[in-house]
């Protein structure tokens, strides 16, 4: 696959029910690779979406958790679909909404065939939750590429960013037995992330080697050019 610049980016559609989802095509007429943002209410999913385009309003964010309600479809470049999915965790939010998006959540994961990555975002202020980890052994399970982004980079000093690197892998070990985490640090404030993420991105989807090894404990891998 040709390199993706995420030059262009246009919302497409939002489902708020499984038989909303969009076929996404390329020019081509073949579906579109799928990347999906997942995280907690909050981590900073639509920011991540917004600062991919520089800083375009593509996706709404919002101080307050909650704000994404729908699965929100970007077509990038033509290209590459990314989907912004809702944040799961948040308090307020009524149960019986709580079971409709992640019935939504979890329908859209297992069907959609096109599902190339997932971006899973943690904040690097957080330990991971225990949806977190449901989520991440799912991922697991399913053996969905999956690049952990701890955001809001900003926020913390260099010590901290090691920190959320050690809760992280002592929070997971207990279930990942047989599968890499790669990770990277993320700030909607800082550029150079941008191009790493967009490198990587870029790497995952045309190399990601199957995971097909055992190793006898977990490994963290910071994932190269
Ligand atoms: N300082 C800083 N703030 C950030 C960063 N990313 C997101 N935020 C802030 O975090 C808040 C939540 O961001 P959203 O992008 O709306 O979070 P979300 O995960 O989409 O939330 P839901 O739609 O509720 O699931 C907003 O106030 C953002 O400005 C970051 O890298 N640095
Ligand atoms: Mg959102």
């Amino acid at each position: 696959m040709d390199k993706v610049h995420f030059t262009e980016g246009k919302f497409v559609a939002a489902a708020f029910e499984l038989d909303q989802l969009p076929s996404l095509v390329m020019e081509n007429g073949q579906p579109m690779p799928e990347i999906a943002i997942v995280g907690r209410s909050n981590v900073g999913k639509s920011s991540l979406i917004n600062s991919l385009f520089k800083g375009q309003k593509l996706a709404k964010t919002s101080a307050t958790p909650g704000k994404t309600q729908s699965l929100n479809f970007f077509s990038i470049d033509q290209r590459l679909a990314l989907v912004d999915l809702p944040g799961y965790g948040y308090a307020k939010v009524s149960l019986d909404l709580k079971a409709k998006w992640s019935q939504l959540i979890d329908s859209y994961l297992k069907s959609r065939t096109n599902l190339k990555l997932i971006l899973f975002l943690l904040d690097t202020r957080r330990v991971p939750t225990e949806e977190d980890c449901q989520f991440m052994q799912w991922a697991n399970h399913h053996r969905i590429p999956l690049l952990l982004i701890f955001t809001k980079a900003d926020k913390v000093n260099e010590r901290e960013k090691k920190d959320s690197i050690l809760n992280c892998l002592g929070t997971f070990q207990r279930f990942l037995h047989d599968a890499p985490i790669r990770f990277l640090h993320y700030s909607i404030k800082d550029p150079r992330a941008r191009i790493e993420l967009i490198q990587q991105i870029n790497s995952l989807l045309t190399s990601w080697a199957p995971l097909t090894k055992k190793p006898s404990s977990v490994s963290i891998v910071k994932p190269q050019d």
